[in-house]
């Protein structure tokens, strides 16, 4: 509970905030959940096409969202709404506010057939203002790791059961699962750009129309982490099928090379991006493997054309990494005095 700070080397002079929860009184779908508290996920996202929920985001800057590609296959900007600072669906709490989308960028590698790469930064039309309901999370070093067994948070507007949804955000927490074990629960057709969280025995996961959305986890108390977006599985909560994400420590590069891409045109004073940080270490990440087969239940945006979730015969495209590890980044709280970072 509580917010904290991360400051980044990267971002010499500032201090910018992310993965904290001012709004947080009280420490406190998913499948297997419990019902968030106001401000306890201050960096979930409900992305609408009109009044209809179809995934998740999480905020990751004062214009930027990122969610999974695959959300996006038939989305139409003009109707395209980002819904963040509250945990109803219908807007109940009086906090929601709604920005547009000025631009969605799914990653250049994303291969709809597997679900590799599977992100996409979004631009909003306008900048956020956080205050205690709207927060950047962190986004981890690309060395972070997120240890197997450790407890990281799930949330969303998505099922609660297979084919059973709630206008009252969820949230669970789920363990990181070895990634080994999981390509072989999944028939070998996880890459690098994958992590599997949830139990073996199933009964709590991500489910469809929570795709998009965060799988946090807190680092040090207080402050969280981006480890992992919400991408696919087969079905929902099933013993021996883990919820699996896009695995943000592999996509980070190109997720800072997307927000600072270009300058702030329409708002600001021309900084870049404002960034957040991160500060833990060590390696993470495991070896992962095209191929396979399997009847899978698909990611799956309802909008967009479900993507066939289903493992298939890999094209492991390779990870475009750049440079090394960086510090993450982006929140957008600047505390300091500077411009943004990067
Ligand atoms: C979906 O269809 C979906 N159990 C999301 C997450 C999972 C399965 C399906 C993981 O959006």
């Amino acid at each position: 509970m509580g917010g904290s700070r991360s400051t980044d080397g990267l971002c010499f002079g500032f201090s910018l905030e992310c993965g904290g929860r001012p709004g947080l009184s009280k420490p406190s779908k998913i499948v297997g959940g419990l019902e968030a508290s106001q401000g306890e996920i201050p960096w979930q996202v409900s992305l609408k096409e009109g009044s209809r929920h179809f995934c998740g985001a999480t905020i990751i800057g004062e214009r930027w969202l990122l969610s999974a590609a695959h959300c996006f296959n038939q989305t139409k900007l003009e109707y395209l709404k980002a819904y963040l600072g509250t945990t109803s669906l219908t807007g109940a709490d009086g906090n929601a506010v709604k920005v547009s989308i000025k631009k969605v960028m799914p990653h250049p590698s994303y291969n709809p057939i597997i679900l590799d790469f599977d992100v996409a930064v979004l631009e909003l039309a306008s900048p956020l203002h956080f205050n205690k309901y709207i927060q950047p999370v962190c986004l981890p070093l690309a060395v972070q790791k997120f240890p197997v067994g450790k407890k990281c948070m799930i949330s969303g507007w998505g099922n609660v059961r297979e084919g059973n949804s709630d206008k009252r955000l969820q949230k669970a927490s789920v363990g990181i699962i070895d990634q080994k074990t999981c390509n072989v629960l999944y028939n070998f057709s996880l890459t690098d750009r994958m992590i599997c969280a949830g139990f073996l025995e199933g009964r709590v996961d991500s489910c469809q129309g929570d795709s998009g959305g965060p799988l946090a986890c807190e680092e040090t108390p207080g402050l969280f982490y981006l480890a992992g977006v919400v991408s696919w599985g087969i079905g929902c909560a099933q013993a021996k099928r883990p919820g699996v994400y896009s695995r943000i420590t592999k996509l980070k590069d190109w997720i800072l090379d997307a927000i600072s891409s270009k300058p702030n045109l329409s708002s600001g004073a021309g900084t870049s991006p404002s960034t957040a940080t991160a500060r833990t270490s060590t390696t993470s990440s495991s070896p992962a493997q095209p191929s396979s087969n399997e009847a899978a239940t698909s990611p799956g945006s309802q909008i967009a054309t479900k993507p066939a979730a289903t493992p298939r015969k890999t094209t492991t495209a390779a990870p475009k990494t750049t440079g090394a590890a960086r510090p993450s980044q982006l929140p957008g709280n600047r505390r300091g005095p500077g411009l943004g970072c990067l």
